[in-house]
């Protein structure tokens, strides 16, 4: 079992969104004649955050003079040995010292399976702590254990990937899913001329964000006429393992070899497909896009293996989903629908329909501006 554990510290209170606030805003760009909806989402967002900065700078040097709080609070990422995962939990440790967690641990397996995250929840049972944060590998596989956790009093704060709603609080997500689902059909539309076959290389099959895209964009491939000669011939797994990723993309591309694009909705498929394209005979002639990392994705760009893909800063999700837990365990929220909580740089937050928080808008990445962005 692999865990980090840390305790209050002076870190920099607004360190983390600083640059990010500055990378967003320069995406602005001179080039802005016909901005695109994504970016100018994430200007405003980014602006709304430095707005914000000195403010919550004050709040939480009260916070601390007037004490901390014993609460705790542990997050558990799908897996551990995924660098997605690493800039999540970045943001989440900065959250919970924000809102004043006493202590703040990360546990996690190291393989996304079904089942790999049960252990971990039931010591955090054992050890009653006051938040759990899950980014469920599997939306039932974890519920008994999450039940039994609240059963002990715990909150229940899902991120990235859902559990079943019956065994959590709320669940913090990065965008609305449709949105990311639309955004990845349309660039793979863009990306070979309107017509041919695709192929999705996701994470694990059990995956309830995975999954949830997926649906959305075999419906909008089936529903929308502009897709009517796009043909999606294949998913497979990549299990969110580089190696496996690599080779599932080398299998499409034997099984399909007329394929014309692939759609990776995971960080790690998307790097281990480019890194496969990049010097392979498909390179330039297969597209490829998805959602993934800038800074893993940047070489592949810059060699024209990938014209365009997005993301969403992933540290949002954890900074949110910590400062929810907060909300949850101090009883401002209960997780009803029109909840409000403050999420300090990211400011006031509602849950929506089905306990779902929504985080930010994503952005598309290309050789244009993806050196703005560092995460
Ligand atoms: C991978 C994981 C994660 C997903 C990102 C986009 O790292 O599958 O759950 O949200 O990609």
């Amino acid at each position: 079992m692999f865990s980090n554990s840390r305790s209050r510290l002076s870190l920099k209170v607004g360190a983390l969104f600083a640059a990010t606030a500055l990378a967003l805003t320069a995406c602005g760009g001179d080039d802005a004649a016909t901005p695109d909806p994504a970016d100018t989402a994430a200007e405003t967002a980014a602006e709304s955050m430095e707005e914000t900065t000195e403010e919550t700078a004050e709040e939480t040097q009260e916070g601390e003079e007037q004490g901390a709080s014993d609460l705790t609070i542990t997050f558990i990422p799908k897996q551990l040995n995924n660098p997605y995962t690493d800039v999540v939990l970045g943001g989440g440790e900065t959250g919970a010292e924000e809102a004043g967690f006493a202590e703040w641990n990360i546990v996690g397996p190291l393989d996304a399976s079904a089942s790999s995250q049960v252990s971990f929840i039931n010591a955090e049972t054992q050890a009653a702590t006051d938040v759990i944060v899950i980014a469920a590998n599997d939306p039932d596989a974890v519920c008994s254990a999450l039940n039994e956790a609240r059963d002990g009093g715990a909150s229940i704060v899902a991120f990235d990937s859902d559990a079943n709603p019956d065994c959590r609080d709320v669940f913090i997500s990065q965008v609305v899913a449709e949105d990311v689902a639309k955004i990845q059909v349309e660039m793979i539309a863009e990306q070979i001329g309107g017509s041919g076959d695709i192929a999705i290389l996701s994470a694990t099959a059990n995956a309830t964000n995975q999954n949830e895209w997926i649906k959305f964009m075999e419906e909008e491939l089936a529903s929308n006429p502009d897709y009517a000669d796009i043909n999606l011939v294949a998913k497979v797994y990549g299990d969110d393992d580089d190696t496996k990723s690599f080779q599932e993309a080398q299998g499409l591309l034997q099984a399909h070899p007329d394929l014309k694009g692939i759609i990776s909705p995971t960080t790690v498929g998307i790097a281990a497909t480019a890194r496969y394209l990049s010097t392979s005979e498909y390179k330039g002639e297969v597209a490829l896009t998805g959602l993934g990392l800038p800074n893993e994705m940047r070489s592949f760009v810059k060699d024209e293996t990938v014209s365009e893909f997005a993301l969403w800063d992933p540290a949002q999700l954890g900074y949110v989903a910590a400062y929810a837990g907060k909300a949850l365990a101090d009883g401002t929220i209960s997780g009803e629908v029109g909840d409000t909580f403050s999420a300090g740089e990211m400011g006031e937050r509602e849950v929506g329909e089905n306990g779902i928080v929504i985080v930010g808008p994503p952005v598309r990445f290309n050789a244009d501006n993806i050196d703005e962005y560092d995460f």
